[in-house]
Order: C-alpha cells, then structure tokens, then sequence
C-alpha cells in the first residue's frame, strides 16, 4: 500500500485501524524481555490551536497533516456488508439445540457469535466528518493505556472478537497492553486454552481471580498490574469501531480528572449486528439513574447540546453505564478505586459515578469515540449468595453519597431498608474516611449542579407505600416492565415497595417513582386505569387533570381515590381496575396505604 507507507514524520504517520502490525513491525523490540518499546515522539514542530476542544494546546494544525492523513480503504457498504447481522439459512435439528444452549449460557446469541470472525471489519469511518477529520490521532503525546476487560464464564468468540477488536483498532504505540481478568470461570476453554492461545502475544495477559468475587475485585486486579498511564476498561463481549482510542486519550491529557466513556454503540443480542454511527446523527443518549438506584438513558438536555459545538466536545453525563471507560490511572487510584467490599455485580457504576462528581472529577462521554456492547435482556450470571448482593452495594453507596436522600431509595425498597436496619452491609468506614480525606461535596450539590432535571421525590411524603384493596385484600401492581401506557394490575401484598410502590404527592398523584416516574391515570370506563409517564415534572410544568386525585378519608389509612376531574373513583371489578360512581358502601372502593 505506497500511500499507507509514504514517508512522513512519526508519528505522525500513526497507523490507523488495521495499520497496527505495521507500527509493531517499525517499533523497537527490546531484545532481552521482547517487549515492544513504543519510539518516543522526536521533537517537532508544534502551533498551538487551543480552539480545538479534545486536544491540548499545542498542536498540529490540521492543514501541516493534512498530507499525511491516512484514507482507509472504502469498503462496500449495505445489509450485511460489514457488521451486519447473521442470517441463518434452514438449521438442524443439532444446530437448533446449539443455538438453545448458546442463548442459556450467554443470554446472547453464541450460535451466530460463533459463525462470525473473531476480527470481523466493521467497515468504513462512518462516524460523523469532525470525528474523522479531527487532530485527535495527531495529538502528539497522548499517554498509553492498559485495556482491562474482565469476564465471567464469557462466549470464546465474543471474548476473542473483544480482544481482537482493540488490537486491530488501537494504535501500538498508545496500546501497552490487554489484560484479562478471570472471575472464576468455570468453562473449561476458558482455563489453559486460553492462555495458550495468547501465549505467544506478549501483549495479552491472563490474569486469574481464583475466587468468584464479581467485576470489582476483578476489575481492581487489573487495574492493580497495569502498566499503562490510562486504564481503559471494557466489558468482556464488546467491539471497537475505528479511531475509539485517540478521542478518550485526548480528552484525558486536555483533562486529567475526566473519567471519559464512548459513545456505547448497540450490538445486536440476536443477530451480533452492530449499529455503525451515522455521520450526521449527533449523540443523542447521556446516562443517569432513578431513586431504585437502577441506570438508564435519557435524551441530552437541550442546555447541554447548545454548548457543544459539534461532535468532537464530549457531553457531560450524571451517571454512567460504567463498564466502557477510560481514566487516568493516578485519577483512578487519587479518587478511590472502587469499593472493594461490593460483590459479584451492580451498584459500583453509581457509586462511582456520585463518588467521580462530589470529589472533583468529571464524568464525559465522548461521542467521536464508538464502542459496541452486546446489551441483553437477562443475566446469564450465578449468584453464589444470592441477588441479595446487588441491594447490598447499593446500600453501600447510598450510605456513603446519598446523605438524607438515601431514604428515598429505602422507602421504596424494603429489602435495602431491612438491610440497614440489620446493619448487613459491612463495613463503610474505609469510604467515609476517603469521603473526608478528598473533602467532597453532599448530594443536594450533585443535584442541584449535575442531574439539576432528576424528579426528586419528596424527602418526606404523606403517604407512600403499597395500596391495598380492601375488597380482594391484594395490591395495585404495576406489573413486569411497565414501561407506562400498560394497564395496573391486582396481585398479592408483597410489602417489598418495588413494583407495588406509590406515593401520593403535594401535587395530588399517585406516582410509582422507583423506576420511570410513571403516575396513576384515570380513564373513561369500561377501559382499564393504567400508569402513564408523569406530566409534571417539576418546576414550570402541570399536573395532567387524568392523574391528579382526591383521597377522601373513610378510615384511618383508608380512602377513596378519586379523580379530580372525572369525579369518579378508582374501582376493582372482575380483576380490572376501572373508574366508576363513588360509591362509599362499596368495598372494592376502599383503598389503604400499607
Ligand atoms: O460476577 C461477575 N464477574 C464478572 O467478571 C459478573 C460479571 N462479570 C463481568 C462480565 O463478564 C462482564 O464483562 O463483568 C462485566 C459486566 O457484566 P455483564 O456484561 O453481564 O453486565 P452488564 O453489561 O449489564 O453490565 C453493566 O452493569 C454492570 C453493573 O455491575 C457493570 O457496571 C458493567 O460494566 C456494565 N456494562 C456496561 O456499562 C456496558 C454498557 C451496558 C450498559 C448500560
Ligand atoms: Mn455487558
């Protein structure tokens, strides 16, 4: 390839994409350890261009560069062209059951991961033209990084394809090393098999956590014997687009407390299609996290686009997903690691994002970067004690970060709330300690400066809990993922908040607020009443008529729930609740907070 191979000044002939093996080729090898030794950049001729958001001062201008860019080759694009999905033709029986164990173990499909390259091509730089054109690969002293991806019992293919993907993508001088970290598997290819088929790159290590101890522990092993100057951490069933590294590393050295992630791209769990970025398509997704402390995605904020000149600036986030991140390893280890006492699964990526905020980091996503994530719909993991576990985290970081706001999350969570009134969570001294020492703000500040749009329930309520019929003596549930617009249903008292919580609020609804914040909704019989997204959502917004609500007191705790426009009462009927006449002497009338 002459163009990829023209003489220009390293490193500004940095590799990209697939170039890797050439860089190796050109680098150093020190003959005793045989380990690469990246060359360092020789002196070169700098001008600042500190408008350049992603990069530090002191860069080359785009117009010194522009003979050196690199085109990658133009690859047919289309169904199925490159990452596209698997399509299986007539299957057999045998092949059918392989298909059937794969999405028992993995709750993805191994089957299809299994017949796809473990270094597929993802195809042409898709991502929008300020991403591809930008300095980022150009930035002169961008820091190296020690990947870390840690697994538990994963598919081969996808581990592989996981690996393979940051070898291929990362350029070498910036890549130290890969770690993988063993959570205890018990598959057996994942044992020796898979030390020996990395055994001759040096540049791949495996390490083993012989204990089943969860993400945390495994992901503080890596973080531990990593040599890099930047960890990047990935979950182990990820692919990397090109050009992901360079924006992470950048927005690193341009801010060195910045814990930065990627645009996290959807893998398809079915079919293993990945979603390319589209180059006119801004990022349009940020994370945060509801009162049961669960993460989610919400649109960015009109406030934090404006801002934003274009893709290249990263977007702030409140929370993060938090298993696709880059940080400083002096940052990581300044602002307190992880909290090594959490188990198994869930709750440090809150935790570490409040911690990240109130102790004077900045949690970013950068859009120019892509990475894909196989996203499924159940976990395929054991829980050796039990989910309990997750609770328990979360406990934990409510108890060091939430300060009085914790109640909220206990409120609806009875099993949290049973656990602090055991004192079941271990020991927290260590984090409060840490909490002092780096002399970090309270959570009404994070609220108020970070996630200002979060609906914060009042701190204390009138009257909350489950509401119970006093006819059928079972409870207003939800149901399973009610994502709103899905009628209520009746089921036994469970007395666990979850699905069964509602509060009644200064602003008279009766809001389920422990997931989505989705309010009780009157409707015209004979239909179904149901629970909808809330109209109001704080200040300058209106309380929709259907959803506000009259309690009118029969006895203590018991009322009837009224519509205050429909002037009908909230009834069960043949196992549906409806709206119908009040009707003080009817006993599927009565509702109590429990
Ligand atoms: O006991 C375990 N030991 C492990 O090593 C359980 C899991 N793991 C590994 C597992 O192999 C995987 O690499 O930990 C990683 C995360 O587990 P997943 O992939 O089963 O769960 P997930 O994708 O839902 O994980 C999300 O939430 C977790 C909460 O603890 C972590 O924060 C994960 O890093 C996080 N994943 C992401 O942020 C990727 C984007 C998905 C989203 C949102
Ligand atoms: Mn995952």
């Amino acid at each position: 390839d002459e163009d990829a191979l023209s003489p220009g000044p390293w490193p500004l002939r940095l590799p990209r994409t697939q170039e890797w093996v050439k860089a190796l080729l050109r680098s150093q090898v020190d003959n005793h350890s045989f380990q690469i030794v990246a060359p360092q950049p020789p002196s070169l001729k700098l001008s600042a261009e500190t408008a350049d958001p992603l990069c530090p001062p002191g860069f080359y201008t785009r117009d010194e560069l522009r003979p050196h860019l690199h085109r990658p080759p133009e690859h047919p694009t289309g169904p199925g062209a490159y990452g596209g999905a698997f399509v299986p033709g007539h299957m057999s029986p045998e092949e059918l059951r392989e298909k059937e164990k794969g999405y028992k173990t993995h709750c993805f499909n191994q089957f299809a991961s299994d017949r796809i390259s473990v270094h597929r091509s993802l195809g042409n730089d898709t991502r929008p033209p300020e991403c591809v054109d930008h300095v980022f690969r150009r930035c002169p002293h961008l820091p190296s990084t020690s990947v870390i991806v840690v697994f538990h019992n994963e598919a081969w293919s996808t581990l592989l394809r996981t690996v393979y993907s940051v070898l291929y993508t990362a350029p070498a001088v910036f890549l130290k090393e890969v770690i993988l970290v063993d959570d205890a598997s018990t598959l057996d290819f994942l044992k020796e098999p898979l030390e020996r088929h990395f055994q001759a790159l040096r540049m791949v290590r495996v390490l083993r956590q012989w204990e089943r101890r969860g993400l945390v522990a495994a992901r503080l092993m890596g973080a531990q014997s990593a040599q890099g100057e930047v960890l990047t951490f990935l979950d182990s069933h990820c692919e990397c687009f090109q050009g992901w590294l360079e924006p992470l590393l950048a927005r690193i050295v341009q801010e060195p407390s910045a814990v930065v992630s990627p645009d996290i791209a959807i893998i398809d769990k079915d079919t293993l299609e990945f979603s390319r970025p589209s180059p006119t398509t801004r990022a349009h997704n940020r994370g945060n996290f509801d009162w049961s402390l669960t993460f989610g995605w919400e649109p960015i904020p009109g406030q934090e686009r404006r801002t934003r000149k274009d893709e290249t600036y990263p977007v702030r986030t409140p929370v993060f997903a938090g298993g696709l991140f880059s940080i400083s390893k002096a940052f990581f280890q300044h602002i307190g690691s992880y909290d090594d006492k959490m188990e198994i699964w869930g709750g440090e990526n809150i935790e570490m994002s409040f911690r990240v905020w109130l102790c004077g980091g900045r949690l970013e996503i950068v859009p120019c970067s892509v990475v894909g994530h196989i996203f499924r719909s159940s976990s395929p993991h054991s829980f050796p004690k039990g989910t309990g576990v997750i609770v328990r985290n979360q406990v934990r970081l409510a108890e060091v970060w939430m300060d009085g706001h914790k109640q909220i999350f206990y409120r609806m969570n009875k099993k949290a709330a049973e656990i602090v009134r055991k004192n079941a969570y271990g020991d927290i001294s260590e984090r409060l300690r840490l909490k002092e020492r780096l002399k970090c703000k309270n959570f009404t500040w994070y609220l108020n400066h970070i996630y200002p749009e979060a609906f914060v329930p009042d701190l204390n309520p009138v009257l909350y809990g489950a509401i119970k019929n006093m006819g059928s003596e079972t409870c207003l549930d939800i149901g399973q993922k009610n994502p709103g617009r899905k009628p209520v249903i009746m089921y036994m008292c469970h007395n666990m908040g979850g699905n069964q919580y509602f509060e009644f609020t200064p602003q008279q609804e009766l809001r389920h607020s422990v997931g989505p914040q989705l309010c009780l909704q009157a409707t015209l019989s004979p239909a179904p009443v149901r629970v909808d997204p809330c109209h109001y959502k704080g200040r300058g917004t209106e309380v929709a008529p259907q959803q506000k609500w009259v309690l009118i007191l029969l006895l203590p705790k018991m009322y009837l729930l009224k519509n205050a426009v429909l002037e009908k009462c909230l009834t069960l009927e043949r196992d549906q609740v409806i709206m119908k006449q009040c009707d003080p002497i009817n006993v599927y009338q009565h509702w109590a907070f429990t």
